[in-house]
Parts: C-alpha cells; structure tokens; sequence
C-alpha cells in the first residue's frame, strides 16, 4: 500500500469519531509492517486517549511475530509532546522502540507546533510529512481556526419564499418537518450554537442536538447584555450554556474564540446574522427556504435581493428537504 492509501485509511479511522472527538480533532493513527495493517486507533473521545495511544494498545494486543524494524506508524496529526488531558503521544512512541513514523500534517496548536516532530527525530526516529494535507485539514474545523485566529462560522436561516423571518418577534414554524430534523444533524456538527435574546424569548429553543448517535453537545452561547434570564426557558435547561455581552459582533466572536470552540452554528434573528454577515463573520450560510409566502407584514432576512452577492456568497449545493428546498452558500 502506498503512503497516501495509508494516511486516507487512518483519516477514515479518525473520521468515525467525528461527533465525540470536537472540539479536539479527529485523529487517525495505524501501524503498517510493509505488507499488512497490524495496528489501528483513533482518537475517540474529547479529553480521553489520544489516536496514538489507542493504535499502540492494539499493537499491544497483536498477537503475530512482528519485526519492530519493520514498523512505520502513520498519523493524521503531528503527535503531541505536552501533558494535556493525557501524556505525551511522543513518549510513548518512543517507548514503543518503532522507528519510522509518517505524519499527515503538522498539529498548529501553538503548544505542539513542530515540537513533536522535534522530540521524535531528536530521538533518531525517521519522521516523514506531508501526506494528504489538504484533506485533513478540511476533516477538522480546528485546522480553520488555528489559520484563520477564529472559529469557522456558519449562520443557518429558514425562509419563506419570499425571503421573510418572522412578524413582530412572533414565533411560528416556517419550514418543514424534513428540514427541521435536517437541523438536529447540523447541530451536532457543530461546537457551539450562537443566538441572540429574541430568539431565545420568541422561539423558547431547546438549541441541542436532538439525533440519534452520541455526540458532544453544542455549547449554547447567548449574546445579550441582560444576565438576569428566566431560567425556566429552554435554552437554560442544563449547564451547557453562556451569556456574553460584548460591544460588538467582533469582540463577540473573539471571546469565542478563546474557548475552545472551532466552529459556530448561528441561529438567530435578522439583526445578529445581518452584523455576522456585514462584518465578514460568516464563512457558510444555510438556508431552509419553505413555500410559503408571507408577505409584507413580516420582515425581510435581507435588504434586498442581491444581499448575499453583494457580500461574496456563493450558491454551493442546492436540494429539496421534502416541501422545501436546502441552499448552501460559501464565502468566497
Ligand atoms: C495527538 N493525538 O489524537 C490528538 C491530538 O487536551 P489534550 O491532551 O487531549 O490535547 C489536545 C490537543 O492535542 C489538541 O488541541 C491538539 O493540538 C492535539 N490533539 N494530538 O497527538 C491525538 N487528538
Ligand atoms: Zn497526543
């Protein structure tokens, strides 16, 4: 098997845990004696064990003769040389006597960043890099943050067909029932759900992710400058959740981003998606478009039509949730 085959087999492995690894990334690791994959782990869980711990356990377990000279590990991610949540994937590499290790792409975690791949080669342990970054690093939200000093951001709208929101801040449902469970598994995509105070009055919304699998909850975040909520809403049913006051949409986001969070799910009124958008916080829009016209009386998601052009949205896909239709649009 040739080294991409390899990287894409353990990016596989990573992607599995997709759901309970965020905010981490997903990790992939595998050992390959020349011939046949002898070993394979990922990074299952938030705060547990990372991938090349899992993949050198299984190791561990094998029961056939191998010839350590023989092994490379390959990883999708740098391995750490911190104590995080748990010790050093480095240490333990090193201790496992293997002596070629393939890494997909450099960790840019500030407190890796390279020292990894230090430890390792210092050590006299052959390291190679650079397999199929590209695609690792659109597998991770974190790869977006770490570049780009902020969370990726996402806003989600349901329109009617004539582009409206809501009339008076007055609750009700505009699109289907398919595009509404279509929003339980974005949700769960996601490491935190960003709204605004009228939402959470008018719309009293649980904002978790209601799907069947497991998954690390979204954190709730509420941008409002009031701290004294009626925690008998929805929105404040368990712990999971924030109030931030921030004198902009701007400052907002960078103390999001000071979490650890790497992406953010926006499901808000016209006035916060409209400052996200007009302040170039927005990387993809999703909108669930219903039949439905509503007229006048309600209020317009944009000012006008040529809104999203206007500001460098792109249609990327484009299909129909049962009576309505799901467009996506990038930030080009
Ligand atoms: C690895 N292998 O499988 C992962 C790594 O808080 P901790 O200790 O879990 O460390 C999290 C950081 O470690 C994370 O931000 C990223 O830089 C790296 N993740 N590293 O060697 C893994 N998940
Ligand atoms: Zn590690």
């Amino acid at each position: 098997m040739t080294d991409i085959e390899l990287m894409r087999h353990a990016l596989s492995l990573s992607l599995k845990y997709k759901y309970t690894a965020k905010p981490n990334p997903t990790v992939g690791a595998l050992i390959y004696d020349g011939n046949k994959i002898v070993a394979e782990g990922a990074h299952e869980q938030y705060g547990s064990k990372h991938a090349e711990i899992n993949c050198l356990d299984a190791l561990a377990q094998e029961k056939s003769k191998l010839n350590l000279s023989d092994l490379t590990l390959y990883c999708t991610l740098e391995p750490c040389n911190h104590t995080g949540k748990t010790g050093p994937c480095t240490e333990a590499i090193i201790k496992s006597g293997i002596k070629n290790v393939v890494i997909g792409c450099i960790d840019p975690n500030p407190i890796v960043a390279g020292k990894g791949i230090k430890k390792l080669t210092q050590t006299g342990i052959n390291v190679s890099v650079g397999v199929i970054e590209d695609e690792i690093k659109t597998s991770s939200k974190f790869f977006f943050k770490h570049e780009q000093k902020r969370p990726f951001i996402c806003i989600k709208i349901a329109a009617s067909k004539d582009g409206k929101s809501h009339k008076n801040y007055q609750f009700e449902w505009i699109t289907s029932e398919g595009s509404r469970a279509d929003v339980q598994e974005l949700r769960a995509e996601f490491d935190c759900i960003l709204t605004g105070g009228n939402t959470v009055r008018a719309d009293n919304p649980r904002m978790n992710a209601r799907v069947p699998f497991n998954v690390n909850q979204p954190k709730r975040i509420l941008f409002s400058k009031n701290k004294n909520w009626d925690k008998g809403l929805n929105f404040f049913a368990d712990d999971n959740f924030q109030i931030i006051d921030a004198a902009s949409v701007g400052e907002l986001i960078q103390k999001i981003n000071k979490q650890d969070i790497s992406s953010i799910l926006v499901e808000a009124g016209p006035a916060l998606v409209n400052a996200l958008i007009k302040e170039n916080l927005c990387d993809e829009l999703i909108v669930y478009e219903a039949q439905k016209v509503l007229g006048d009386e309600y209020t317009s998601w944009f000012e006008d039509k040529l809104f999203l052009d206007k500001n460098g949205f792109q249609l990327k896909s484009d299909y129909t949730i049962g009576s309505d239709i799901k467009r996506v649009y990038k930030k080009c």
